[in-house]
C-alpha cells in the first residue's frame, strides 16, 4: 500500500507534478513504487557496497574490505584499492556490453533491411556514403543498398573482430587524441573483446593494480562510445533518418482517454519503429475502431521513447523513474517492453489495471508478462500481434486518471548534422558560428546533462542544473532521462531563452533554437562525441575535446550504462560531475579518479550531491577552459546586428525547420 510519497528517509522528495497527481487518485492506492520500496525496506544501503570495497569475485569470500586495516583485506590479499577498481571496471564492463549488445541487434536490423527483409529502408544516403568512405568501401556508382549490405558487414565484424588493429571509429577523433590512446595502448580493438578482456582481468588473481585495471576500464569504455554506440547511432540514423528538430510534447498528459493507448519502453528502435508504422495500418486502425477507440496513441517511456521522440515526434509519456506512474493511470492498455531500464515492478503494478506488459525480447522475460517475440524478419506481423493484443485490452479499461493538463510541450531532433547546419546553413554547415560565439564569449561553453532519473535524489536536479548552466550563458546538450525531464521543466522550446543570460537568449532567439537541446537517447551520448570532435576540428579552441569548454553531468544516474559513458567521456578528454560513485572505500583509487586520471587524459570525475554545486562546479571548470584557451577577456557585450543576425538566421532553423518544425509523423 502506498501513499506516503513524500518525507520518506532514504530517497528523495517528489516535486514532479504528474507523479503526484497520478499516485494522489483513488485507483493508484495499491500501487507500490521504487519511492515506498525504500521507505518499506527500513535499512539503508549497505556501506561496503556503496563505496565498492564489497568483493565476492570469488567463492573464498565474499569479503568485505575496509581500507588501510590490515585484517580487513580480502583473503586473498586483495587491497581495498585493486577491489574498488575492479568493481568499478565491472559496472564499466556491464554498461559497455548493454550498449554493445544494443548495437549488434541494430547492426543486424540494419543489414536485414539492405537486404530488403524489413519493413524500413535506407533513408540517409549523404550519412551512408560518409561512413561508407570511412570505412573504406566504394560508393561510386553503387545501390545504396549495395553499399549499406558492405557498411553493415564491417560494422558487424567490428564486434568480433581478432586484429590488433583499433576499431574504425576511433579514426574520427581529433589527431592528438588518437595519439593519446595509441601511447596509452588503450586503442579499443574487437568491440566484444574488451568487455570480455575486462571481465577476465577483474576475476580473482588476474590484474591487481588500479592503475593498469582503469587503462582497459578506459579502453573498454571506448569502444562503447567511439564503437558500439557510435555504430548504433549512426546506422539508425541511416535507416530511419537523422533527426531534424520537430514539435513534440512530453509528460503523462500524452495519453489519450478515447484512445488505445500503448507505451514502448526500452532502448532498441527496430520495434518502436514497427509498432509506429503498424499502428498506421488500415486493419489495425479498423479493429481499434471496432474496440470502441478513436485509434492507437503509441507513446515513448525511457529511451526508446527518445529515439521515437527525436525521429518521429511520437510523444514521450514517461522517463525511467515514472514507469510505474504512467500505468498507475489505468489508462494503457499495453507497456511494449524489450531490454535495458524496465523494472521487474511493472508487471506487478499492471496487476491493479487491465494493463498487459508485453516482452518482445528473447534475452529479457519476466514473471506476470505476456511474451510476443518480436521477429525483425517478420516485423509487421510481430507488431501487428502485439497491437492486437493490446486493443483487446481497451473493452476491459476500468477506472482511468490522465493528468490532462500536464504535458510540455517540446522542440526535439538535435542531431550533431542539425546543429552544424542550425547555425551554418545547409549550404556552409559548419560549427564555425558555435566556436565563433564561445570563441566571443556569448556561449560561455557547453554543458551536456545525460543520464538517468534516480529515487534517491530530488527529481529536479536535471531542471536546477539547467538552469543554472543557462542563466550563465552555457548552452545545454541533453540525453537519455535526463532529456525528458528537462522537456517536461519546458526547457526545451524556444521561449525557454527568457530564461537564459542576455547573451545567450540572443543567440537562441536569433536562431529560434531552444537553449536546452535534446540530443537524443543514452546511446546517442555518441553524438556529443562527434560535436566535441567537430568543434575541435572547426579551430579555435585548442586542438584536443581536453581543451574545450565543455564538461557532462549525468547527475541522476541509475544504470551501469552510464558510468561507461562518463569513462569514455573521461577517457576522450571530457570532464564530468556524478552525485556519487562507488569508489570512495579506497581512498588512492578515489583520489586517482577524481584527481589523477587528469594527468592521463587531461579530465577527470568530479562527485558532488548538491545539484548546484554540480552547476556551480560545471561553470567552473568551462571558465578554467577558457582562462586555458586565452578567449576569458572579459567579453564585451556585443548587441546583434542585422548582418550577424542574417548571418545566423540564414541557416538553420529556418534550413532545418526549426522557425518552422516539423509537427509529428
Ligand atoms: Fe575475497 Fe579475494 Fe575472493 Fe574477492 S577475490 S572474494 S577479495 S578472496
Ligand atoms: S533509459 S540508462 S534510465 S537514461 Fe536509456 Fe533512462 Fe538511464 Fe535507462
Amino acid at each position: 500500500m502506498a501513499v506516503i510519497r513524500n518525507g520518506c528517509e532514504s530517497c528523495a522528495d517528489i516535486t514532479c507534478k504528474s507523479t503526484l497527481e497520478v499516485l494522489s487518485q483513488d485507483i493508484a492506492k495499491n500501487v507500490n513504487t521504487a519511492y515506498d520500496r525504500v521507505r518499506s525496506r527500513g535499512m539503508s544501503a549497505c556501506l561496503f557496497g556503496s563505496s565498492g570495497t564489497c568483493c565476492r569475485n570469488c567463492n573464498m569470500g565474499p569479503c568485505q574490505i575496509i581500507d588501510g586495516v590490515e585484517e580487513m583485506i580480502g583473503i586473498c590479499g586483495a587491497t581495498a584499492d585493486t577491489v574498488a577498481a575492479r568493481n568499478l571496471a565491472r559496472i564499466i564492463a556491464a554498461g559497455s556490453a548493454s550498449h554493445t549488445d544494443h548495437a549488434r541487434e541494430m547492426v543486424k536490423g540494419f543489414i536485414a533491411t539492405a537486404k530488403g527483409q524489413t519493413a524500413h529502408k535506407i533513408q540517409d544516403v549523404e550519412k551512408l556514403h560518409k561512413l561508407a568512405t570511412l570505412f573504406g568501401i566504394e560508393i561510386e556508382d553503387r545501390d545504396k543498398n549495395e553499399i549499406a549490405l558492405e557498411l553493415g558487414e564491417k560494422a558487424l565484424a567490428e564486434f568480433g573482430s581478432q586484429d590488433d588493429e583499433p576499431i574504425t571509429m576511433l579514426k574520427r577523433a581529433p589527431a592528438k587524441r588518437q595519439a593519446l590512446w595509441k601511447k596509452l595502448g588503450i586503442e579499443p580493438r574487437g568491440i566484444d573483446r574488451e568487455v570480455t578482456e575486462m571481465m577476465h582481468r577483474t576475476h580473482m588473481g588476474v590484474d591487481q593494480e588500479y592503475h593498469n585495471l582503469m587503462l582497459q576500464g578506459s579502453r573498454c569504455a571506448l569502444s562503447d562510445g567511439w564503437g558500439s554506440s557510435m555504430l548504433s547511432t549512426e546506422l539508425t540514423d541511416i535507416m530511419f533518418g537523422t533527426p531534424v528538430p520537430r514539435r513534440a510534447i512530453v509528460d503523462l498528459g500524452v495519453l489519450k482517454s478515447d484512445m488505445v493507448n500503448v507505451t514502448v519502453h526500452g532502448h532498441e528502435p527496430l520495434l518502436a519503429e514497427s509498432l509506429c508504422i503498424a499502428a498506421q495500418e488500415p486493419d489495425i486502425l479498423e479493429l481499434a475502431k471496432k474496440a470502441g477507440a478513436k485509434g492507437i496513441n503509441l507513446a515513448g517511456v525511457c529511451c526508446t521513447g527518445n529515439e521515437i521522440l527525436m525521429r518521429r515526434g511520437i510523444p514521450v509519456a514517461a522517463g525511467f523513474i515514472q514507469q510505474e506512474m504512467a500505468l498507475a493511470t489505468g489508462a494503457i492498455e499495453a507497456m511494449v517492453v524489450d531490454v535495458q531500464c524496465v523494472m521487474q515492478s511493472v508487471a506487478q503494478v499492471a496487476k491493479n489495471f487491465h494493463t498487459d506488459i508485453i516482452t518482445t525480447n528473447y534475452r529479457a522475460k519476466m514473471p506476470d508478462a505476456v511474451h510476443i517475440q518480436f521477429e525483425e524478419h517478420d516485423a509487421m506481423n510481430s507488431a501487428k500481434a502485439i497491437l492486437t493484443k493490446a486493443i483487446g485490452n481497451y473493452k476491459k479499461r476500468g477506472k482511468f486518471f490522465i493528468p490532462e493538463k500536464t504535458k510540455s510541450d517540446v522542440v526535439v531532433g538535435f542531431s550533431h548534422e542539425t546543429i552544424n547546419y542550425m547555425l551554418g546553413g545547409r549550404f556552409r554547415a559548419s560549427y564555425r558560428p558555435l566556436n565563433d560565439n564561445i570563441i566571443n564569449g556569448r556561449i560561455r561553453g557547453v554543458g551536456a546533462i545525460v543520464g538517468c532519473d534516480n529515487y534517491k535524489y530530488t527529481d529536479e536536479s536535471h531542471e536546477i542544473i539547467a538552469r543554472e548552466l543557462i542563466k550563465n550563458n552555457i548552452l545545454v546538450l541533453a540525453t537519455g532521462c535526463a532529456a525528458t525531464s528537462l522537456g517536461k521543466a519546458g526547457l526545451m522550446r524556444p521561449e525557454a531563452a527568457e530564461f537564459c543570460g542576455e547573451s545567450l537568449r540572443e543567440v537562441c532567439e536569433t536562431v529560434g533554437m531552444p537553449p536546452v537541446l535534446h540530443m537524443g537517447s543514452c546511446v546517442d551520448n555518441s553524438r556529443i562525441l562527434i560535436a566535441a570532435t567537430e568543434m575541435v576540428r572547426e579551430g579555435g579552441l585548442g586542438d584536443d575535446i581536453s581543451d574545450l569548454p565543455a564538461i557532462g553531468t549525468a547527475p541522476l544516474y541509475m544504470s551501469e550504462k552510464a558510468v561507461a559513458i562518463g569513462q569514455y567521456f573521461v577517457a576522450s578528454g571530457a570532464q564530468v560531475v556524478f552525485q556519487s560513485l562507488p569508489i570512495t572505500g579506497s581512498k588512492a583509487f578515489n583520489q586517482y579518479m577524481t584527481d589523477g586520471m587528469m594527468e592521463t587524459y587531461g579530465a577527470h570525475w568530479n562527485i558532488a550531491e548538491d545539484p548546484k554545486e554540480i552547476a556551480r562546479i560545471m561553470i567552473e571548470k568551462i571558465e578554467q577552459k577558457r582562462d586555458a584557451l586565452g578567449i576569458n577577456k572579459k567579453a564585451e557585450r556585443v548587441l546583434f546586428d542585422m548582418e550577424m543576425r542574417r548571418d545566423l538566421g540564414s541557416g538553420a532553423l529556418s534550413d532545418v525547420g526549426c522557425h518552422g518544425v516539423a509537427g509529428p509523423r
